[in-house]
């Protein structure tokens, strides 16, 4: 009994995905076949399929869990549920207009033409705003709609804003945040669902790891308690005499949002030869 994965063929998911995988310890071999590859080390099977398609073949079960954007997955409105955000393909679909018109809120769009892909999500958004647009479903290239006059106002994918300046337009609105998410299937049988657990604990302890620095340092022994006071460590941090009289080695773990204040006030409380090095793996 495998479990099977859907992730993106290709595409700006593709990396990202593969590299999660292998980072959970999960070796693919990448066979000339690139519909479906097998892992050698883990009840696994990949099957490499367009974004647009995975959350229905998640709810028909050719899939059992799948890798899509969230922009994606809540456009589909398919019967699948989010397991789990993965932290990597963000960004956000947002209204974009004319960057010369003045945008006055959302009631400027009342009554005006907004072009997009994402149907289903910016009619959501018009109700939920008790905005009345029209909507005109485009397949792609939606940021030259209204360029060459087929809308007053586009709804796309948005990351750097490259794309949307280069096409004279500028973004007013977001409304959804996305990023890409691991989903399953709704009725997964109890094997499969353990796998998932398996898989879900492995994805649990590469992020928290890439979250997370481990520091070491030396401290005077006369400000030891304020340095283990910046540092909460995972229990707490860890002190080992140093071979010279009077110094300690501190050992620690830090959260990356936190990192560069706490390494100012470590500076100012006397802390040296402070090393900070990557996790790979992180279990609480
Ligand atoms: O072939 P397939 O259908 O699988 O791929 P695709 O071409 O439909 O999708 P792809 O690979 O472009 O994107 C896959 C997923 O990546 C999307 O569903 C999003 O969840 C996520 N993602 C993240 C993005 C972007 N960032 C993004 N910037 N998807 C698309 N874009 C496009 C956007 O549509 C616009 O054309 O990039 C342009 C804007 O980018 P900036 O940087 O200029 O703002
Ligand atoms: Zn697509």
């Amino acid at each position: 009994m495998v479990l099977k994965i859907a992730v993106q063929k290709s595409g700006r998911l593709y990396d990202d995905s593969i590299k999660l995988l292998k980072e959970c310890g999960i070796d693919i071999s990448n066979g000339v076949n690139k519909l479906k590859a097998e892992a050698s080390n883990f009840p696994l099977e990949i099957y490499f399929l367009r974004d647009d398609d995975i959350p229905q073949y998640v709810e028909d079960g050719v899939a059992d869990i799948g890798i899509a954007g969230e922009n994606v997955v809540y456009e589909k409105k398919k019967k699948v549920a989010v397991v789990q955000k993965l932290g990597f393909g963000k960004c956000r679909l947002s209204i974009a207009i004319d960057k010369g018109a003045e945008y006055t809120g959302i009631s400027f769009l009342q009554g005006k033409r907004i072009a997009t892909t994402y149907p289903v999500l910016v009619q959501q958004f018009l109700k939920d705003n008790q905005v009345d647009a029209e909507i005109h479903e485009i397949s792609g290239s939606v940021e030259i709609a209204p360029g060459i006059g087929l809308a007053d106002a586009i709804c796309d994918l948005v990351s750097s804003g490259s794309t949307l300046f280069m096409n004279g337009l500028k973004e007013v609105q977001p409304i959804l945040q996305s990023q890409a998410v691991l989903i399953k299937n709704d009725d997964l049988t109890e094997e499969k669902e353990q796998l998932l657990q398996k898989l879900l604990f492995r994805i649990g302890a590469v992020r928290k790891a890439k979250n997370n620095k481990y520091i070491l340092l030396n401290a005077p022994n006369n400000n030891l308690s304020e340095i283990i006071g910046l540092l909460p460590g995972m229990k707490s941090p860890t002190v080992l005499p140093l071979a010279e009289e009077g110094w300690s080695s501190v050992h620690s773990v830090l959260n990356e949002n936190d990192f560069w204040d706490i390494i100012e006030k470590l500076k100012d409380a006397g802390a040296q030869g402070i090393l900070v090095v990557p996790i790979e793996k992180m279990i609480i």
